[in-house]
């Protein structure tokens, strides 16, 4: 924004008191009319439901937008200490259908849909979910959000208005697609732009000293490219409490000085490429759900959001406070979302010495005390380093701040253990070789006051194998938050019926206090309450149903098990395991080993990075198997087998309640939680699974009758790469060697010939990593013992019951208070009233 007038004078009136709008049924009709006619210009002869869609969703805008100037007031007016969720991804899903839920605003727009010949359903699908997420991590985000507002917390997300968010998958003949999703082509009127809010984001240039009006020797970025950062505030209710927080998303923009320099120097095209070159930053998503390295797009898009993020927290500090700076650590607090805005540490600190004036010793105190570092993987090649050499081009300044904190840092290490070069070599933010690399991770933890993984498991092997060094220094930094899920999505409103049902007989008080699940332990036995169950499953299963028939031709039968694996597709998730185990039921039956045979349904669903070569070839087994499954006749209803392209959000609200198998079968050690395993369970559904991430506790929830274990552990897993021998464990098993020979004769691939060398090759291979061969054959007899439990539908409900009941401490609810009583240490304020 150029205008930057002020209003005459500072007394005139608040211009944000306004009148409440009413919540009935009549008020929510006039005001649709009016946005459909009056603002959206429609009139009779317009058939489009879009429209009607933005209607409605102006007239709910309108209800969050009371709320969220109200909430943001009483967070002003208790000056409270606040966290700021740094995070690239934050997948949101659809806005209306949650924001109606939460605004408990359903039962009487209800009444109004039907008054106007609408239906909700409809309206709702219209929406395009905004999918500014890979997978886990990004949906954990927007979780974290809900709960934060649901309990009152001053929590703000900062992220990346992504242009194009995550790509559509399609699959033709059996190979994935990827097609650009550009969802903000509609116009999106969840988000209010505030360019009053912008901030100039440097690249490039160099860092020089000078002396300052004090006579003190300074540092200086100079000769940067600027961009432009812009935000976009997106509303988040919290469960009928009259909180809104803010997710702020940032959208880059070339500075004016690029219309001047294309004015003065004639170059037209090569300004408008410049122009170009700043707004690419927040043009899209990488598709990458494990860290790829390099890119420098990617670096820029980190420290872009960083750096706009923590300017705009110091900028509102000091326009209210002034620039004593002595308390902002007790005021705020930094929680970085995996690596990925780790820059954070190296730019406080520039912001602090560089802007601020401090000197070294304050602006790291205030930096280590502010900052705390959430771990989500395991895998030791995904986490994140970046050239040094890139730093020096990109981030200059930056990277002489990380040297001088490594420096500082690796002084410390010597102290504590004198002459161990190796330790210091090994825990050095930077990567000697030759190409030099800094480790983001550890910038992390030592920029951090808090360490946490995201299950007991992972925390466990954070601390004893990746991280170890650094836990060996400072054990108290780490520390374990559970996953969790927001039962408001999904269960309140992704299964409307089981909830009702649930709430009928125990309250609904579990909307917002999910231990209350618990109570429903007692019906478990309870033969009406189990039928009762069973009928909402089986209408779930159809909705689940009609979805696989119209997106994938396939017939799946609500009386079959459904057996559902959906999550990014990735080798350590082993989707690889469940379609081989897929390929032994087909040559039972081929076989005629099918007395007393459970129908089954198996359901895939997920996206592979485009240049992940294995998992696009995975996804053409699924549907090559897929293929010659449900076409056999002599398989007829058995067993069906589908492929769900474009796994997100909106798909797995339908998914999950409508699932009865939830396949978790990741190699043990592999998993940092999960969190598809959380909403599944919240829905009902058994878990087959490996002693992996979150698994672990959802078993001793659950208790371990009411779940099917497999597999080696992840101490086993150790061991046995150790001397892995697959040939011997496959010719030991008269199932996997029948399994191997139907894939390597090219049974599934008649026209195409050797497609599946790779995945024949990686089973086989003595380095195998995930193991598949070794685990295939416990796995085989879990997934028989499922099967046999599922003939008799009692046991399987009471199992059923039993899981939903035991879901209660995989809330979000119950996360984000751990992370507020060890970590943030917030208090929880209301939102001012709105009437
Ligand atoms: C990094 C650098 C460059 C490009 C991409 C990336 C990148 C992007 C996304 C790296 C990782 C991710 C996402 C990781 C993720 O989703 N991890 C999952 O996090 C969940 C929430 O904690 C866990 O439940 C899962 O176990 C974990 O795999």
């Amino acid at each position: 924004m150029n205008d930057t007038r002020f209003r005459k004078s500072s007394s005139c009136p608040d211009l944000t008191t306004v009148p409440p709008l009413g919540l009935d049924a009549e008020a929510l009709e006039s005001d649709f009319r009016h946005y459909y006619t009056n603002t959206l210009g429609r009139d009779r002869n317009c058939r489009l439901t879009h429209y009607a869609y933005e209607a409605l969703a102006l007239v709910i805008r309108d209800r969050l937008m009371e709320r969220w100037t109200h909430t943001r007031y009483a967070y002003e007016d208790s000056d409270c200490k606040r966290t700021h969720y740094l995070s690239l991804e934050f997948l949101m899903g659809r806005t209306l259908g949650n924001a109606v839920l939460n605004l408990d605003l359903g039962d009487e727009l209800t009444k109004t849909l039907s008054n106007i010949c609408l239906e909700m359903e409809e309206l709702v699908d219209i929406e395009p979910d905004a999918g500014l997420g890979n997978g886990g991590l990004g949906r954990l985000a927007a979780c974290f959000l809900d709960s934060c507002a649901t309990l009152q917390l001053p929590v703000q997300g900062y992220g990346i208005r992504y242009e194009y968010g995550m790509f559509r998958q399609h699959i033709v003949n059996g190979y994935q697609v990827e097609e650009p999703d550009h969802w903000l082509e509609t116009d999106n009127c969840w988000e209010i732009k505030r360019p009053e809010y912008r901030q100039r984001v440097k690249f490039s240039g160099s860092s020089e000293s000078y002396i300052d009006a004090t006579g003190k020797k300074r540092m200086r970025w100079v000769n940067t490219r600027d961009v432009l950062a812009t935000p976009y505030d997106l509303p988040i209710p919290g469960y009928r409490n009259g909180t809104v927080n803010t997710l702020r998303l940032w959208k880059a923009t070339a500075t004016d000085e690029f219309d001047l320099e294309e004015f003065n120097s004639g170059d037209y095209t090569g300004s408008v490429a410049a122009k170009n070159e700043a707004e690419k930053i927040t043009m899209v998503l990488y598709p990458n759900d494990s860290s790829e390295n390099g890119k420098e797009l990617r670096l820029r898009q980190q420290y872009f959001l960083a750096s706009a993020s923590l300017q705009d927290v110091l900028d509102k500090w000091i326009v209210t406070k002034g620039t004593d700076l002595s308390q902002f650590a007790e005021k705020n607090c930094f929680q970085l979302n995996d690596t990925h805005p780790s820059c954070a540490v190296a730019e406080l600190m520039r912001l602090l010495m560089d802007e601020q004036g401090l000197d070294w010793e304050e602006a790291w105190e205030i930096t280590c005390t502010t900052m705390a570092y959430t771990n989500h993987t395991l895998l030791p090649e995904a986490l994140e380093k970046w050239p040094v050499a890139l730093f020096q081009q990109l981030l200059p300044r930056l990277l002489e701040i990380i040297y001088e904190i490594n420096a500082r840092f690796l002084k410390q290490v010597a102290e504590r253990w004198p002459g161990d070069m190796e330790r210091q070599r090994r825990m050095s933010l930077i990567e000697e070789g030759p190409e030099p690399q800094v480790r983001m991770a550890y910038l992390a933890i030592v920029g951090s006051f808090s360490v946490n993984g995201v299950a007991e498991l992972h925390s466990k092997l954070l601390r004893e194998g990746l991280f170890r060094d650094f836990y060996e220094f400072w054990p108290e930094k780490f520390n374990n938050k559970t996953n969790g899920v927001t039962q408001r999505r999904w269960l309140a409103y992704a299964n409307p019926k089981l909830s009702h049902l649930i709430s009928d007989k125990i309250g609904s008080a579990w909307a917002t206090d999910l231990g209350q699940l618990s109570r429903l332990k007692p019906f478990s036995e309870d033969h009406a309450f189990q039928q009762q169950w069973q009928q909402v499953k089986h209408y779930n299963k159809q909705r689940l149903a009609e979805l696989v028939r119209e997106d994938c031709g396939v017939d799946f039968n609500p009386q079959a098990l459904f057996d559902v694996q959906v999550k990014r597709i990735h080798e350590y998730k082993r989707q690889l395991l469940n379609i081989l185990h897929v390929i032994h039921l087909y040559d039972r039956i081929k076989r005629g080993d099918d007395q007393s045979w459970t129908p089954r349904c198996v359901l895939f669903g997920g996206k592979a990075a485009p240049g992940y070569v294995m998992a696009k070839l995975i996804i053409k087994l699924i549907n090559n198997v897929a293929t010659l499954v449900n076409n056999d006749a002599s398989i007829g209803h058995k067993l069906k087998v589908a492929f769900l392209p474009n796994y997100r959000v909106s798909a797995m609200e339908m998914i999950c309640a409508g699932t009865d198998l939830s396949e978790q079968i990741s190699t043990a050690g592999k998993e940092a939680s999960g969190t598809g395993n959380m909403k599944f369970m919240l829905n009902g559904a058994l878990t087959i699974g490996t002693l992996d991430g979150a698994n672990i506790e959802i078993r001793e929830e659950t208790g371990a009758e009411n779940f099917f274990l497999f597999g080696l552990t992840a101490e086993e897993t150790e061991k046995r790469r150790q001397h892995y021998n697959p040939d011997a464990v496959i010719a030991d098993n008269e199932d996997l060697t029948r399994v191997m020979q139907l894939l390597q004769c090219g049974h599934f691939n008649q026209f195409e010939g050797g497609i599946f060398e790779p995945i024949i090759q990686a089973i086989r291979s003595p380095y195998d990593p995930w193991l598949v061969a070794a685990d295939f054959a416990d796995y085989v007899v879990a997934q028989r013992q499922a099967a046999g439990i599922y003939q008799d539908q009692s046991q399987w409900t009471r199992m059923s019951i039993l899981n939903t009941a035991a879901a209660g401490k995989f809330s979000t609810d119950r996360t984000m208070q751990e992370y507020n009583k060890h970590i943030w240490t917030l208090p929880q304020i209301p939102a001012h009233p709105v009437s």
